[in-house]
């Protein structure tokens, strides 16, 4: 298949194009650097040092011979947007060119306002695109499991059979989002759910948990390969930044309570979703939606995990409950459907001592550039 992946020199774009590339399929990466873009702005940096995209893909075509194309440009630049997928005519698109970060679009309005524009008119774009060029393209966009919130009942992959005053209908399942960004991510969801409806798009809405991880056996093949790793208070997420915090002698940083429980799933994991997800396409005006995580965690089971192993490694580790930055329940219900991928075929690799102490391992090659300034959380929600 010929497959499109927009954000493919990020953190989960960067293995999945590696990944597809190495599976035969015809791959191509569309990226505006912003991600890099925002390291400088933010003063921060990936722990593990990474190559330039142009680095990346001539070392992979010297090591496998297979040829990633690059198109450096913005999902936002509709005429940019049009000529890639004219030249190109994918198969399939998979969309990861979003502002990914919680807290950034939490800094001020400035960062609220970017991250909705960027994520929401990128998405439209792509929608145009596909409608006008491609039409049978299937769309595989991420989403994520914070678009739900958490409800005190079940939570059900994208739709839900409500009894209402006598009658029955299946309707999407109520969203209740936790930042702007993941607000974004809704917005997304209904302009897709709307394109499928009357220019009958095939769509796949991946809401993704949090990924934890950085490996696969691509971004292993060499140094250059290296995927990006993000410890600071903005781009890192649990369980990788507990595990950078232990290796450093950092407090783990929980927030709150640590009774916040989502979703969590390895970065080998998300890269075969997504193979899984194109080479079983949605049908034509079906908007359909997985839930892309393999185990549920609270934060505070996680920080206990991270803390065992990294005292066996002989690194003391202390778990401090911080005030919590964001507004959020920090002791609450939490359920979820996860089956569709399954059935499907994915095999989870599950989190245990010897899968953390694996990235732990990665990770104490490369402590000494961590900027100990971007630990603690800076950014308020309120
Ligand atoms: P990332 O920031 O590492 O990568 C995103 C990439 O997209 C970057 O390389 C960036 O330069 C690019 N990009 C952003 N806006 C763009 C635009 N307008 N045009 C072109 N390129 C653009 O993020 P990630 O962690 O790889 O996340 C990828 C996707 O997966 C996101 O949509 C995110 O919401 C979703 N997701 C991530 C996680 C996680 O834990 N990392 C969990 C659930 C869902
Ligand atoms: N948390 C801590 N301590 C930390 C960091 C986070 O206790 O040092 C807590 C947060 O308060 C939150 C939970 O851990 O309750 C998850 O936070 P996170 O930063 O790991 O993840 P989140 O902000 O939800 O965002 C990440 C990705 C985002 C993706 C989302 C999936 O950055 O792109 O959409 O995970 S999900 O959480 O399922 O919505």
């Amino acid at each position: 298949m010929n497959i499109i992946v927009a954000g493919g020199d990020g953190f989960c774009g960067w293995p999945t194009a590696l990944y597809l590339s190495k599976q035969g399929h015809d791959v191509s990466i569309i990226d505006n650097m912003v991600r890099r873009e925002i390291d400088n702005e933010l003063h921060s940096n990936s722990l593990t040092p990474i190559a330039t995209l142009e680095e990346r893909v001539e070392k992979w075509k010297e090591l496998t011979g297979q040829e990633i194309r690059v198109y450096e440009g913005d999902l936002t630049h509709y005429d940019f947007l049009r000529e890639v997928l004219k030249q190109e005519k994918p198969d399939a698109f998979a969309h990861f060119a979003e502002q990914r970060s919680a807290p950034y679009s939490m800094i001020d309005r400035e960062h609220t306002v970017y991250t909705q524009t960027n994520n929401v008119e990128g998405t439209l774009n792509v929608l145009y695109g596909i409608k006008e060029l491609v039409p049978d393209c299937h769309l595989i966009k991420l989403g994520t499991m914070g678009e739900y919130g958490t409800p005190n009942i079940p939570i059900e992959e994208g739709y839900i059979e409500i009894e209402h005053k006598g009658r029955k209908d299946v309707l999407p399942y109520p969203k209740q989002p936790g930042s702007f960004y993941h607000l974004s991510k809704v917005h997304d969801s209904h302009n897709i759910t709307f394109a499928c409806k009357i220019w009958g798009i095939r769509a796949t809405d991946l809401n993704q948990g949090v990924v934890y991880g950085l490996d696969t056996d691509e971004t292993q093949m060499d140094p250059m390969l290296a995927n990006r790793l993000d410890y600071d208070d903005v781009f890192g997420t649990a369980l990788n930044r507990f595990i950078i915090q232990s290796a450093i002698g950092h407090d783990l940083t929980v927030y709150g309570k640590g009774g916040q429980t989502r979703g969590f799933l390895n970065i080998q994991d998300t890269v075969r979703c997504i193979e899984i997800a194109a080479e079983n396409p949605a049908d034509r005006g079906e908007f359909r939606v997985f839930n892309q995580f393999t185990e549920e965690f609270s934060v505070g089971e996680l920080a206990e995990k991270v803390q065992k192993v990294a005292q066996e490694e002989g690194y003391e580790t202390t778990i401090a409950n911080l005030d919590n930055p964001r507004v959020e329940q920090e002791e609450h219900f939490f359920q979820a459907e996860n089956t569709k991928l399954r059935d499907l075929g994915l095999e989870p690799h599950l989190l245990n001592d010897d899968v953390i102490r694996e990235i732990f391992k990665s990770v104490i090659n490369h402590k000494d550039r961590v900027i100990k300034e971007n630990v603690m959380p800076q950014v308020s929600w309120k």
